[in-house]
């Protein structure tokens, strides 16, 4: 009889494929199975001879050509077919079996599954997973969650096919239960925020600077050789530089300006509002792309709607301003996420190690760059930071860059140019640095309309004003 595999893939599309290729370079035996045969037999006609792979047609065959515990990597669409999967897998495993959820599943389900799967004496693991197709086979960042002992499983193999960044494999065991696609959902949040920040410097620098798609481009190099230094900011110059084949123009030129979202920035935000942490960076994000999908609306609008007579003024300064206020909204952005972590934290009691986030997302996925080497060191020092705007790193970075950030606001809104994360951002960060702001007035407005009392800044207790009647002052707590 064959040897067993160390460790099972199935759902064998773009990432399970990729997945299985990297974990069998580093020497590990691997069972690999999809719902469709055929993409059974093409992965192994293509790949097959990579490594040691046991290419399997049912379930049934897949499971028994697992080693034990078996370690089963599920890689399929998020939804409903993991559940599929899970099902069909069940009846087959043994105690103490593992299943690891590594696609990109909403977290509330990862909790749910794990619990039963536990009912059934399976270990459930949801883990996140971020690079996309190149970091799948080369390394991606690896956020794993769920039971430590099933992590001990598998740690050996994740850190190895994890990215390294000075040494140091991008795969630490996140924390318990739904922590690892919790921690995957707010990277994924980040990367919305990211985005939209250079889509609005762009749209700046194209309509306020009056610069082209391959100029941009140039400047997008340059500011990758300084603090924004990371991946996006990297494709992004490679994406303004390439040239339509068709037409001969810069493509993003000819490419419909609606982007599409798969959820995982949308669930960021929902988790935000039920948290009460404001996230106004990625919530803009995600906005701003439902705004994008209203093609035929904004279509109709342009013509309609009255904007500021276009007055476009290129200088240095005004680029220089640009990458500043895209730093400054990209800390606030990072400072939201990471406050919403700890939220998450905090309120499902998993003990998340920020620091570690930071570590590794420095590598392999989608938002690496080198600023999160920063965030690291700053939850080394303060590990119940707050807020991330509170490290003097970040609180120098933020006020060098206020008066840029200001003088971008304030043009791009009289040049009627929409930059709705970098003006949230700042509006974020003028009312966290508030000792008091305007709220006194909505709690005396609750208390007229609803009797929903207010507290005094100078005495202890709940108050409500008769303020229709005889306007007298009650105390009611
Ligand atoms: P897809 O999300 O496109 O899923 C396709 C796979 O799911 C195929 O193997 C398909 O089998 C299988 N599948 C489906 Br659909 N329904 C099934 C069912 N009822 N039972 C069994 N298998 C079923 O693949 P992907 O793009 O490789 O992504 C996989 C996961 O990784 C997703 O959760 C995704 O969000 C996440 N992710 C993707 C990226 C990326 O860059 N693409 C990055 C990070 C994370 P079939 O061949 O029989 O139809």
């Amino acid at each position: 009889m064959a040897e067993k595999s160390r460790i099972g893939v199935t759902g064998l599309a773009v990432m399970g494929a990729n997945l299985a290729r990297n974990i069998a370079s580093r020497g590990v035996a691997v069972a690999v199975h999809n719902r469709t045969t055929a993409k059974t037999e093409q992965f192994m006609a293509e790949h097959g001879s990579e490594g040691d792979f046991t290419a399997t047609e049912s379930v049934e065959d897949f499971v028994n050509a697992l080693e034990r515990p078996r370690r089963i990597i599920v890689m399929v669409k998020a939804g409903k077919p993991v559940d599929a999967v899970i099902e069909e897998l069940t009846p087959l495993l043994d105690q103490g079996d593992i299943i690891i959820d590594a696609g990109n599943s909403h977290f509330p389900d990862t909790v749910r599954r794990t619990a039963e799967c536990e009912a059934n004496g399976i270990r459930f693991m949801g883990v996140g997973v971020s690079g996309g197709e190149e970091g799948a086979l080369l390394g991606p960042s690896i956020m794993p969650g769920g039971d430590p002992e099933a992590y001990a499983e598998v740690e050996e193999i994740f850190t190895a096919i994890s990215a390294k960044v000075d040494d140091t494999p991008c795969c630490v065991h996140v924390g318990p239960g739904g922590a690892g696609h919790y921690v995957k959902m707010v990277h994924n949040g980040i990367e919305y925020a990211d985005i939209q920040l250079i889509a609005e410097a762009y749209d700046l620098l194209t309509h306020v600077a009056g610069l082209d798609a391959p100029a941009i481009g140039k400047i997008f190099e340059e500011w990758n050789t300084g603090d924004l230094e990371s991946f996006l900011i990297e494709i992004t110059g490679k994406v303004l530089a390439k040239t339509d084949e068709k037409t001969g123009r810069p493509l993003v030129d000819v490419i419909v300006d609606q982007a599409e979202q798969k959820g995982t920035g949308r669930w960021t935000s929902q988790d935000a509002l039920d948290l009460g942490v404001p996230l106004t960076g990625i919530t803009e994000a995600v906005f701003a792309r439902t705004l994008s999908s209203l093609r035929d609306e904004r279509k109709a609008a342009s013509t309609t709607l009255a904007g500021p007579s276009p007055a476009q003024k290129a200088d240095e300064q005004l680029v220089d301003d640009i990458r500043q206020a895209l730093y400054a909204s990209k800390v606030v952005a990072y400072a939201q996420g990471f406050a919403q972590m700890r939220a998450a934290s905090i309120e499902n009691d998993w003990d998340l190690k920020l620091g570690d986030m930071a570590t590794i997302w420095r590598g392999g996925c989608i938002i690496r760059a080198q600023f999160l080497n920063r965030i690291r060191d700053a939850y080394a020092e303060h590990p119940d930071l707050d807020n991330l705007l509170m490290v003097p790193y970040f609180t120098e970075a933020v006020a060098t860059a206020q008066d840029a950030w200001r003088r971008v606001v304030t043009v791009a809104t009289e040049q009627g140019v929409a930059i709705p994360a970098f003006s949230s951002s700042l509006s974020y960060y003028d009312g966290y640095r508030r000792e008091r702001g305007p709220a006194n007035l909505i709690q005396g407005l609750r208390d007229y309309f609803g009797a929903h009392t207010y507290r005094r800044i100078d005495a202890e207790g709940a108050f409500h004003t008769r303020w229709a009647q005889d306007g007298s002052e009650v105390q009611t707590g």
